[in-house]
């Protein structure tokens, strides 16, 4: 509700259409033969190779899953394996255009994506990067495993420590990439731009804006792209997600280099189907899921459907969407069309489609086609081609046998390790080295004023209660710890619904408003999910982030955020990931049976976060303090029958300074 935009309604009450744009589907349609010019042979060699080492791994695994052995060699996987065999285009023209600072989330199916943008990155990395980066990462220990006995290429070396380490992540090996507590449908590696892979279906959706969001707010480089199903697009989270990212106020009211859309590329890997569901046709009703951009915003997201059984096609794509990003005229979405033979998991009987339909799409396989073109082209050989899926062969093999081998890969098998995962207890007093964008100095702040002239205990010297007026409340003692930490730290951000003009439904931020710049200090949709999804995606990236449920009551509404995001992602990591998300909960009293419940017992229950619920302004102010200096999620409840009393136990009052409390592990 901001005072610049009048509503006028002379304007918003004149007759009219709302129109739409076309929207481009398979428009691309050149062959290798006619991208010779923006292309080297070395680079469509890369991009072959890139596409056959994912349907290889994958390969594998699907044979480890069906029958128990790969060339011979048997080994028992009780874990995961969601495959996208057929989709290596899709995930190869994804990748390809993109640098390290270009940030991916996935889904349960993103093995593929993985091995494509770790690839994008060795092939751009240098050996000294690339070195850096393996050495560094667990300090050398996935490093060890690969290097031992190898004399080729620096670039080889990595490639053999991306398959290594995705592999052995997915057997849940401590050598893994996450120390094995991920597994296939959660690994991610940091260094190379992965970001988590997500077993909820849309989990990415809202996660991945919150990345977005941080690299805007935080001035850093490069785009982020969610990768999710074409079914997903019917979760809610996924919808909250490209709500937030298409709100209006990044362009209308966010100031100076903050001006402009989210990073953000919501890229659709349209196999078609969901497990057994078929999309268009059956569970959707968008026919062609590009459509969906159309009723976002005026600009239809720049929507559009790129046949990614071509990997040009998608790379082409790319190409152009970086433009549109760099413009700062995002969020963007792509509907990637593509298919997986395999089936939704190796015991999936594909019960619901022909063997004729899997045989059309086999037949116009990406990989073949794509190879047939090169040679066509002269860029390659077939023996060319043979040898590099020879090479890529024995790759796969080597790492697989260092990937089950119990002594060279042990298995993350110690339940009390993954307990000491569950919380960082770091102590940050800011996450980033930038000032912090401020309007004003603290004591000209007309809260801070006013908060001045406050009694900090409740009674007077004969024991009689101050006013209410003249009682520094719990809400300011909130309000202190949350200002003071905003002129500490440039990455701290908060939002949620009326949290900017109106000063938060209950007044906690009132001051607020004045003190920061939108891009600190924002209204979001109603879209609980949204809120604290992309909170989540904004404390992986690194930076501290308060989001708000205006009631207790809706943390239904983003239930899982709170039960499997926001808890899981630093022990799902193996600690490479901090969440230091204080998500604020205030709990009602005197609304009616829909906006009266406190769920402090249901989130207690949940590993992995810290929950509080003060009950004093000194509490209050020392817990919240504590809570923005950790590097853990923190529920913090506040109940809305205590916010205007004053300090009534401790004699000296609530103090002005910073009160020492240390939030410690839940038992
Ligand atoms: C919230 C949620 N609901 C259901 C599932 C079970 N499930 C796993 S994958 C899947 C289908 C997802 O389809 P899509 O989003 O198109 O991705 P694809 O599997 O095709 O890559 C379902 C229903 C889940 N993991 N999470
Ligand atoms: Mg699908």
């Amino acid at each position: 509700m901001p005072k610049v935009q009048i509503i006028d309604p002379l304007e918003v009450r004149k007759p009219g259409f709302v129109e739409f744009q076309p929207i481009p589907v398979n428009q691309y349609q050149k062959t290798v033969k006619e991208e010779k010019e923006n292309f080297t042979a070395e680079e469509f060699k890369a991009i072959y190779h890139d596409m056959v080492l994912i349907r290889e791994f994958e390969t594998m695994l699907n044979l480890i899953k069906t029958k128990g052995e790969y060339n011979g060699t048997p080994y028992n996987h009780p874990g995961p394996a969601h495959l996208s065999i057929g989709q290596e285009s899709a995930a190869v023209g994804m990748a390809w255009t993109l640098g390290v600072d270009d940030f991916i989330f996935g889904s349960h199916r993103s093995h593929g994506e993985i091995l494509a943008k770790g690839m994008s990155a060795i092939h751009k990395l240098d050996d000294q990067q690339l070195t850096g980066i393996m050495e560094s990462f667990f300090d050398g220990v996935v490093y060890d495993v690969v290097k031992k006995d190898f004399t080729g290429s620096v670039k080889d070396l990595a490639k053999r420590f991306l398959v290594y380490g995705t592999l052995a992540e997915i057997f849940a090996r401590k050598t893994g990439f996450n120390r094995g507590l991920g597994g296939s449908m959660h690994a991610f590696f940091t260094p190379f731009g992965v970001y988590p892979n997500n077993a909820i279906v849309g989990g990415s959706g809202d996660i991945a804006v919150g990345a977005a969001l941080y690299k805007k707010v935080n001035r850093k480089p490069g785009l982020v792209v969610a990768n999710i199903g074409d079914a997903s697009m019917a979760c809610g989270p996924v919808w909250e997600g490209i709500t937030f990212a298409a709100m209006d106020q990044f362009r209308e009211l966010w100031e100076g280099d903050m001006q402009g859309g989210l990073p953000v590329i919501i890229n659709i890997m349209n196999n078609q189907y969901g497990m057994g569901g078929q999309t268009s046709g059956e569970t959707m009703g968008y026919g062609i899921a590009a459509r969906i951009g159309a009723g976002v915003n005026a600009e239809q997201m720049h929507a559009e459907r790129v046949d990614g059984y071509n990997p040009l096609a998608v790379i082409d794509a790319y190409k152009r969407k970086r433009k549109i990003i760099d413009e700062k005229r995002g969020p963007v979405l792509l509907d990637v069309l593509t298919y997986r033979y395999s089936g939704h998991s190796p015991s999936d009987a594909s019960s619901y489609r022909t063997k004729e339909e899997v045989e059309a799409w086999e037949a116009q396989d990406c990989i073949h086609s794509f190879g047939e073109e090169m040679v066509e082209a002269e860029v390659a050989s077939q023996a060319d081609l043979d040898k590099i899926s020879d090479d890529i062969r024995k790759l796969v093999n080597e790492m697989f046998l260092k990937a089950i081998d119990d002594e060279v890969s042990p298995r993350m098998t110690n339940a009390d390790v993954i307990g000491e995962m569950m919380f960082s207890n770091g102590s940050v007093d800011s996450f980033s080295e930038a000032e912090p964008d401020v309007l004003m100095s603290l004591d000209e702040n007309p809260r801070v004023k006013k908060i001045a002239n406050k009694e900090r205990f409740a009674f007077d010297t004969e024991g009689k209660p101050f006013s209410k007026m003249k009682q520094f409340q719990l809400r300011d003692a909130i309000f202190e710890a949350v200002i003071d930490r905003f002129y500490k730290d440039a990455s701290l951000v908060a939002y949620g619904e009326e949290n900017r003009d109106w000063g938060g439904a209950f007044a906690v931020y009132g001051g607020l408003t004045e003190a920061l710049p939108y891009h600190r200090l924002f209204n979001s949709p109603i879209s609980e999910a949204s809120i604290v999804g992309t909170s989540i995606g904004y404390a992986m990236c690194g930076g501290r982030v308060i989001p708000e449920i205006m009631y207790c009551d809706f943390l239904g509404r983003c239930g899982d955020e709170v039960f499997n995001q926001l808890p899981k992602w630093q022990a799902m990591s193996g600690n490479v990931l901090k969440m230091p998300v204080v998500l604020r909960v205030s709990v009602g009293s005197k609304y009616g049976a829909q906006h009266s419940q406190d769920w402090t017992s249901l989130v207690a229950h949940i590993p992995g976060i810290k929950v509080c619920f003060p009950v004093t302004p000194y509490d209050a102010k020392g817990l919240m303090n504590a809570a923005l200096q950790g590097t853990d999620p923190v529920i913090f409840f506040e109940s809305q029958r205590i916010y205007d009393i004053g300090e009534q136990f401790h004699k000296g009052g609530c103090p002005q300074g910073t009160t020492r409390y240390h939030l410690a592990n839940p038992m």
